[in-house]
């Protein structure tokens, strides 16, 4: 049986104000493409980048749903991730299913009976799928992104454990060996979930209970479990201390210029009852470039952009300038064919910082806000945003 498994699109997100809409189009393109000969298609979270998503980020993500599904010749199951309303994502599973294609938002939620043509829901219980596809039998357990509240709903044991982080995990543990008990030996059996793994988190200092990201050990994973689809961090990887391969997907296209670097596929899994799965990563071609550029001033920038370096990437730049960057200099920078997305100055080393000392109190707020916009950016505020800020503020400039 051919697996494919995807997570974090974040349909809708911009970067710094510019569009990914063409980007996301054609990674779906290519998705639907990698498809084709796949029976089952795992989609782990975080589709939308919001719970209120654009309508064209919806039309984007229907219309890949309904490609993928193709009529209910292919299984699609897809939850939600923390980024996803689970109410909105899962609201139009009446016709959604139909298509072949199992949308869960909350932990614990029943998936819709679905009798053939095409694939089958041979049996449904909370957060579990037991699916009959044209290569076989597939159970998946598919846990939706199980914040403490959403887990809550599907568990009501009381836990003696004073330490939070260890009562967490110990429920989603429990959530996942009760989900376990539909795995079949004749079937492949899968685990989907949109969870921080400990030994997957980036640095130390992120391992902290920051915002809810609630993290857990590799061992919740069940025994029995084949695969595991995992969503939620954007880097891809392999989890290593889960007892079986367990991978995160990472997102297909790098959302932000700290993600430039990652590696970016399709994660495509051959996988027979009892079996080892065997992992294919088959590179995403769309989406475009995020590059660094440092330049020494605004001259040597419009060189370089004259050469035809990266005329395809999304460009945040860094300017060595001995002052500040002038109005004109940024309206030069923002006439060249470029998305320079964002724009950075830098100054010789020991450049002090305006807006020190108790005279600011003495200006007008006018000169208080240029020179704070002067801290913050390195370069002037645009007049119009000066005399914006001051009607926010109640003076007239
Ligand atoms: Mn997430």
């Amino acid at each position: 049986m051919r697996l494919l498994h995807t997570s974090d699109w974040h349909l809708g997100r911009t970067l710094h104000g510019h569009s990914r809409a063409r980007e996301h189009e054609a990674f779906l393109d290519e998705l639907v493409e990698v498809a084709q000969d796949v029976d089952l298609v795992l989609i782990a979270g975080d589709v939308f980048e919001t719970s209120n998503p654009p309508i064209e980020a919806e039309e984007l993500l229907f219309d890949a749903l309904a490609r993928l599904g193709d009529g209910g010749r292919r299984a699609v199951v897809v939850i939600a991730g923390n980024h996803d309303s689970p109410d909105r994502l899962a609201a139009p599973r009446p016709l959604t299913t139909t298509h072949g294609v199992w949308i869960l938002g909350r932990p614990g939620d029943v998936p819709r009976p679905r009798r053939g043509p095409g694939v089958e829901l041979l049996a449904g219980a909370p957060g579990t799928l037991t699916l009959a596809l044209p290569s076989g039998i597939a159970v998946v357990a598919a846990l939706p992104y199980p914040s403490e509240a959403r887990l809550a709903q599907v568990l009501s044991t009381s836990i003696e454990e004073t330490d939070m982080q260890r009562a967490y995990e110990h429920r989603v543990r429990e959530v996942l060996a009760s989900q376990a008990q539909a795995f079949r030996p004749d079937a492949v059996n899968v685990v989907t979930s949109h969870l921080s793994m400990t030994a997957c988190m980036p640095s130390s200092s992120e391992r902290t209970l920051v915002g809810g990201a609630w993290q857990v050990a590799g061992d919740v994973l069940p025994a029995g479990t084949q695969y595991a689809a995992l969503g939620h961090l954007h880097l891809a990887q392999a989890v290593p201390d889960a007892p079986c391969v367990a991978r995160y997907a990472g997102s297909p296209l790098h959302l932000r210029f700290s993600e430039k670097d990652y590696p970016r596929h399709h994660v495509l899994i051959e996988l027979e009852p009892g079996g080892e799965p065997q992992v294919e990563l088959v590179p995403v071609a769309a989406g475009r470039p995020l590059v660094t550029w440092e330049v020494d001033g605004v001259a040597a920038l419009e060189a370089q952009v004259a050469d035809g370096l990266h005329p395809d990437a999304f460009v945040d730049l860094a300017v060595r300038t001995p002052t500040r960057l002038t109005h004109a200099e940024i309206a030069r920078i923002k006439k060249l064919p470029r998305d320079i997305v964002k724009i950075r100055a830098i100054l010789p080393e020991g450049t002090a910082p305006e807006l020190e000392g108790a005279g600011r109190r003495d200006l007008p707020l006018s000169d208080v806000f240029r020179a704070f916009y002067a801290t913050q950016t390195n370069h002037e505020p645009d007049p119009e945003l000066v005399r914006l800020f001051l009607e926010l503020a109640g003076e007239s400039a």
